[in-house]
């Protein structure tokens, strides 16, 4: 339970982030444990594993990723307890390596869609966006990047120093400079933390102003997401909940200390509709938003958003 408590913390404080990374990181979580898991009984043994799950789970709130892979990783239909244990030993290992070939792929199926001399705009710090914009550059196009700043984790920070490692032309700008910018860039890119059945994407807050933007200067808008980041339960009519953060990540709160009449809002995440939207190039090739329910219920499986 220890390291699992600890996986959990560092996802709640975005030690480790990214609707990828957090995906995977659970996944390892519930492996390691149901393998030092001692139960006398198979519900025992189910009802711990549920307990961690939902723990795991409630560490934040938004990317879909997150309960897509407790739930594809602690399935298991056995009832004794060591065959139990072994599903989800495999399972978790099976969505692991999945999660990483899924980003290879979205970088080749991505990169096709890069001209050379492209400039691409992208927001926040998205390890699927980034895939296929190195990609794009070792494929020897000649393309350079618009990063965004991401107030108020400043993820952008994290982008452009991965892109100054593969030594691709970066500029960092701040939010608020996006549409002052648009002009100069041929597509945007960007990651997701959940995409709807409906097509409309979730992702890190100010995604929905680069659309709106790229709309306006009639400039591709795609988005990179792995088929995990789909998320079932928006099917049975459950709305993806946006996680507010503490408004200490904003501003120092001595600065708010004497000033009654003011609050801040910290929302992570919004809500892109779909229309905005292009394309969606995920591990199993590029799809319209339109598509979003088919991945679900096709290629994720309905079944894991029961609940
Ligand atoms: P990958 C991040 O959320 C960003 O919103 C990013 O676009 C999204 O996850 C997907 O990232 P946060 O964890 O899975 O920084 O593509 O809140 O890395």
């Amino acid at each position: 339970m220890k390291n699992v408590q600890e996986t959990a913390e560092k996802i709640r404080t975005m030690e480790i982030r990214g609707a990828g990374r957090i995906a995977k990181a659970a996944a390892e979580a519930i492996r390691d444990y149901a393998s030092g898991l001692e139960a006398d009984s198979i519900e025992e043994f189910a009802a711990r594993i549920r307990e961690v799950s939902d723990y795991l789970i409630s560490t934040r709130p938004t990317a879909v990723s997150l309960p897509n892979a407790v739930k594809l990783s602690s399935r298991f239909s056995s009832n004794n307890v060591e065959e139990a244990r072994q599903e989800i030993i495999t399972n978790s290992n099976l969505f692991i390596e999945r999660a990483d070939r899924a980003l290879g792929r979205i970088g080749k199926i991505g990169s096709r869609r890069v001209q050379d001399g492209d400039v691409i705009m992208t927001h926040c710090n998205s390890h699927a966006a980034l895939s296929i914009i190195t990609t794009a550059f070792e494929e020897g196009k000649k393309i350079s990047v618009i990063a965004t700043e991401s107030r108020p984790r400043r993820q952008g920070l994290l982008t452009v120093r991965h892109l100054n490692g593969f030594g691709i032309p970066t500029t960092l700008i701040v939010d608020s400079a996006v549409r002052y910018y648009m002009k100069d860039v041929d597509k945007v890119i960007v990651g997701a933390d959940a995409i709807a059945a409906n097509g409309a994407l979730v992702n890190k807050i100010g995604t929905s102003q680069l659309a709106l933007a790229a709309h306006e200067a009639r400039k591709s808008f795609m988005v990179a997401a792995e088929t995990f980041k789909f998320s079932p339960s928006t099917i049975l009519g459950i709305p993806i909940e946006i996680e507010e953060r503490s408004a200490d990540e904003v501003v120092d709160p001595s600065i708010l200390a004497d000033l009654p009449h003011v609050q801040v809002k910290n929302p992570a995440f919004d809500f892109t509709p779909a229309e905005y939207i292009d394309m969606i190039v995920t591990d199993i090739g590029i799809i319209p938003p339109a598509m979003a329910y088919t991945v679900i219920k096709e290629h994720l499986g309905w079944e894991i958003g029961e609940i």
